[in-house]
């Protein structure tokens, strides 16, 4: 009776284990849990204030008084409710610019907030960040410039136990941080201390990165660090808004190094490479990154920061957009009306989901568990494949009715790489197929827009795949904008 179980057993698990579709195995470099959990944070602020904001500077040399940091209403809060109301789910903040004062009262050096007159010098705007971060439901990060021009070390090995003490205060006593921003700029002339020279070091060499790296990874292990090259998230190689419409997540960053010349490179990241490094894309929402009152009247509109999250988010990028605080401490109203108009464009454009429910097929799928109805499921962790060794396809999505269409919402199941090189959009319109859009990279996320097309079905064809695609997600709507 026993050995007739077992066998029963042995066959059952057997039989059902081969039905079983074996999933695609990873493809190339694989994001980490922190960079998979930072692409979901797609849209976030960036704050840049210090003692520039008073002297009307974009980079303070270094012997600005600590007197003339005196905000009369700082509430960043009100910075916190903003970022909020317009959709953002983070903060990135300058600790610490260039000049080297700091917002938050380090017991490292003089030279901060805590020497100003501000709150009667007893004020942290990183701790009352914290806290309006964490009452509106936002992340925090840090900016903190490794070139300081005002430390009397700067460019000596000293320099580099001032920072990364620093860097320690900043990643203990603020809560969680998100992601760590570290800047390209690197050495030129300053004050350092009152010797007013010029300082170059070796950006291949003088910072020591890779020691620094691990002070973050053992203090935040779930924050990613920025850098012109990683070793998490990368810059996109402009400060103008622009992602690049070929855009690999994969970098080969042992080649690079903060503030070299890599702007193509970063733009499009290495197809073959050996690192997942994705692209952020940091702007400011006025002409210079610190706030001018002469550039009052000069912020970004509604429809400009609307092109912006296209050609970053649309491009399988996140988009850091700066607001700068101005002397009050305060965003200024036109910064906000800009703000809070882009968030109400941003949910007419996409407003209605029609591709949801409806009826989905592919020209071939890997099996059970893979089919073409995972893409428009609303459930990011099921995707539709095509069995190994298939490197194209196409899904179909059906309306079953004449409707109008001019926006497509491309991901992949980036969980096992970034794999799709080509694609293109087709509709079904008068019994005929017409491409409406093509293009090369999606990654993480795609939006495309195209002319406005009346059609019963919807076509993606994956033309070229480094492995069997995997798409996760396809959304499609009919936007009020061209
Ligand atoms: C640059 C800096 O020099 C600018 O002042 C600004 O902080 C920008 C985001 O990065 O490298």
């Amino acid at each position: 009776m026993k050995i007739r179980i077992l066998s029963f057993l042995i066959l059952f698990v057997t039989t059902s284990s081969c039905s079983q579709v074996k999933p695609p195995e990873p493809y190339g470099p694989l994001p980490s849990e922190r960079q998979l959990a930072w692409h979901e944070m797609e849209y976030y602020m960036f704050v840049h204030f210090t003692v520039n904001t008073f002297t009307d500077k974009e980079w303070g040399y270094g012997d600005e008084k600590e007197s003339v940091f005196n905000p009369t209403d700082l509430d960043c809060r009100q910075w916190a409710k903003v970022a909020r109301d317009a959709g953002m789910k983070g903060i990135i903040i300058t600790a610490k610019h260039h000049d080297g004062f700091c917002l938050w009262p380090s017991a490292f050096t003089d030279h901060s907030v805590k020497n100003s007159p501000w709150r009667g010098g007893k004020g942290d705007i990183l701790k009352d960040l914290r806290s309006a971060c964490d009452e509106y439901g936002l992340k925090m990060g840090i900016y903190l410039s490794p070139w300081d021009r005002n430390s009397s070390v700067y460019g000596t090995p000293e320099y580099l136990i001032y920072y990364r003490s620093q860097l320690n205060e900043l990643l203990t006593n603020y809560g969680d941080i998100f992601e760590v921003w570290f800047d390209g700029a690197n050495g030129g002339d300053g004050f350092y201390g009152g010797a007013r020279e010029t300082r170059t070091i070796d950006n291949k060499t003088y910072y020591d990165w890779t020691t620094t790296h691990k002070i973050v990874r053992e203090l935040q292990p779930s924050a990613v660090m920025f850098s012109d090259a990683g070793p998490d998230v990368r810059w996109v190689g402009n400060e103008s808004g622009m992602g690049s419409l070929t855009n690999w997540c994969l970098l080969k960053k042992d080649e690079m190094y903060p503030g070299g010349d890599f702007s193509k490179i970063l733009g499009e990241g290495h197809e073959d490479g050996n690192y997942w490094v994705p692209a952020e894309v940091d702007v400011s929402i006025r002409r210079g990154w610190f706030y001018h009152m002469s550039q009052d009247s000069q912020v970004r509109t509604p429809e400009n920061l609307l092109e912006l999250y296209y050609s970053s988010v649309g491009r399988n990028s996140n988009l850091l957009l700066n607001v700068p605080p101005d002397r009050r401490g305060l965003l200024h109203e036109n910064d906000v009306n800009s703000l809070l108009a882009f968030k109400k464009m941003l949910e007419a454009e996409f407003s209605a989901e029609l591709a949801i429910g409806k009826k989905a097929s592919s020209s071939a799928d890997r099996g059970k568990g893979y089919r073409a109805l995972n893409v428009n499921d609303g459930n990011p962790e099921t995707y539709w494949s095509t069995p190994d060794g298939i490197t194209s396809g196409s899904l179909t999505i059906d309306f079953e009715k004449e409707t109008e269409v001019n926006r497509i919402i491309l991901q992949e199941y980036i969980k096992l790489g970034q794999r799709v090189r080509k694609y293109r959009v087709d509709a079904l319109a008068d019994g005929q197929w017409k491409q409406v859009v093509d293009g090369t990279t999606i990654g993480y996320k795609v939006i495309r827009r195209f002319p406005l097309v009346t059609t019963s079905r919807i076509k993606v064809t994956f033309t070229d795949s480094k492995a069997c695609p995997l798409i996760s997600n396809i959304e499609l709507y009919h936007s009020p904008g061209d």
